[in-house]
């Protein structure tokens, strides 16, 4: 078991980290069968199919869902890639969660409409806040949390890590986010940590869970990355090298769409993808 030394250790000391607004935009994951997740994340879930693109020369489609418009909410893309008809899930990521005003209500739908609740409605384990957990098409979990009614529904980015600490100071040195809010839960033996580039109430946030003395996790073909947003990806780039990061794909367009990316790859082997804000904005017109 690791203990939180250093908690507070979150300010972002780069000039540019305090100029930059950054935001989570949408979690990248392959699917095997774009129309089934299309509909358990419409029909049960309460989600809006936000756009569609087919790239037929790559041989990839995508799909963006989620409960408000990208200008201002978090999004799920689902890419299905022709011919590919199942992915390995591994152990690393977690879950999406999804808070909703009356989770045994959201349960029941699911149930009725022939999803999976794989845990049923009722107060977490160790704790109050009433969850449920459900299992979509492809073995991913959704963890509903009972919330009052909120301006992002699509909350939270659950990632298994093998040493918070390290996590905490990557996500809020390199990263540029704020260590939100820590839990520990030793009856059950893990530690969370909450970080995000606002407040919980109307924001994704990242929620990282260590599950004592285990320090790695299979990460299978499925889950990709997260996209966030950056007024500047060179400059971005500066600054996550300077941090102690490391950068994955170089700063520049990508071919053919011209938006410009970079990528870092955080301590476990996630990756994370910063978009130019404007080239983002435009993607959407
Ligand atoms: N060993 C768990 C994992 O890696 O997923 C630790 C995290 C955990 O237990 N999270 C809570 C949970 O799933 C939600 S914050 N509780 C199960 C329950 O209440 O049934």
């Amino acid at each position: 078991r690791r203990h939180l030394t250093t908690m507070a250790a979150a300010a972002p000391d780069s000039e540019w980290l305090q100029q930059d607004s950054r935001r989570m935009l949408h979690a990248v994951y392959r699917v095997g069968d774009m129309q089934k997740h299309i509909d358990f994340y419409t029909k049960l879930l309460g989600m809006k199919l936000l756009r569609q693109r087919d790239i037929p020369q790559d041989k990839y489609s995508n799909a963006f869902l989620g409960y408000g418009p990208e200008e201002t909410n978090f999004a799920i893309e689902l890419t299905y890639n022709y011919g590919v008809d199942s992915y390995d899930i591994g152990e690393g990521f977690g879950h999406f969660g999804v808070a909703l005003p009356d989770v045994y209500a959201a349960a029941d739908k699911i149930k009725a409409g022939g999803g999976t609740i794989t845990r049923e409605a009722g107060p977490v384990k160790g704790g109050s806040t009433v969850i449920a957990f459900a299992r979509d098409p492809t073995g991913y979990m959704w963890e509903l949390i009972q919330r009052k009614q909120t301006q992002e529904p699509l909350c939270q980015v659950m990632l298994r890590v093998g040493d918070l600490q390290r996590s905490i100071d990557y996500f809020t040195k390199v990263m540029g986010m704020k260590l939100l809010r820590t839990r520990d839960v030793p009856e059950y033996k893990y530690t969370l940590a909450f970080l995000g580039y606002g407040p919980e109430e109307d924001n994704c946030v990242l929620e990282l869970t260590y599950n004592y003395g285990k320090t790695e996790y299979a990460k299978g073909n499925a889950y990709a990355q997260v996209a966030l947003s950056t007024k500047d990806v060179y400059k971005t780039a500066e600054q996550i090298r300077a941090a102690g990061g490391a950068i994955s794909r170089e700063p520049g367009p990508v071919p053919g769409i011209g938006t410009k990316i970079v990528a870092t790859i955080d301590p476990d082997g996630y990756k994370w993808v910063f978009v130019d804000e404007e080239d983002f904005n435009k993607e959407l017109e």
